[in-house]
């Protein structure tokens, strides 16, 4: 059955190459994308993520104010009673911080997954395929290959 993903760029943020290139690898990929574009709302993503019914939200941050954006995103999802895949991916720091301890901040937000910026598109599929299909069948739960 298709899944489908909502995609976009969050809070101020105009960098539209990213996603524009995750969407068109996603959409090659048999995934039914939902792409919100640049300068998007948490409050637009739950919205699409609800009336789209979808399985997982991707959030693309570029330009180092993600931490900020994505506060209380969550708390959001939780309030809108949705049951969602969550990731986050860019240039999610300001400056050359170490990648794990950024990981380890949007993880504890709530993400599943943190990308960095030398995320190869297929990485990101691979991760879904895993994560989305864990979900309708809890037995498969040992065929998660990805580490992000
Ligand atoms: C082009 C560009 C711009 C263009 C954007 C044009 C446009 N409409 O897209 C313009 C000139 C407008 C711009 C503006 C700014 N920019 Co700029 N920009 C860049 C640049 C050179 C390339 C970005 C790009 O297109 N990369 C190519 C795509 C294919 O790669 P990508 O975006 O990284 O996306 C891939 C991965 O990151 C990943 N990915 C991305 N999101 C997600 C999400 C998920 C879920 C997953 C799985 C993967 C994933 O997959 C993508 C595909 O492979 C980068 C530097 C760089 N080399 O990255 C700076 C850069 C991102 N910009 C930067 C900055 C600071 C700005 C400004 C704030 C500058 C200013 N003071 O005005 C503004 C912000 C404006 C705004 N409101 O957003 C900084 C960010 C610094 C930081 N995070 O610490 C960078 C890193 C430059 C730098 N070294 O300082 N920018």
């Amino acid at each position: 059955m298709t899944k489908t993903v909502i995609l976009g760029v969050i809070g101020s943020d105009a960098h539209v190459v990213g996603i524009t290139i995750l969407e068109q690898a996603l959409e090659a990929a048999g995934f039914d994308v939902v792409n919100l574009g640049v300068q998007t709302s948490q409050e637009e993503f739950v919205e699409a993520a609800s009336a789209n019914d979808a399985e997982a939200v991707l959030v693309s941050s570029l330009y180092g104010h993600a931490k900020q954006d994505c506060e209380g995103f969550h708390q959001r999802i939780a309030d809108a009673d949705l049951d969602v895949t969550t990731y986050i991916g860019g240039n999610l720091a300001v400056g050359q911080d170490d990648f794990e301890e950024t990981r380890k901040f949007f993880r504890e937000l709530g993400f599943d997954r943190v990308f960095d910026s030398e995320t190869d598109p297929e990485d990101a599929i691979e991760a879904l395929r895993a994560d989305l299909d864990m979900r309708s069948s809890e037995s498969e739960q040992e065929s998660q290959t990805v580490s992000a």
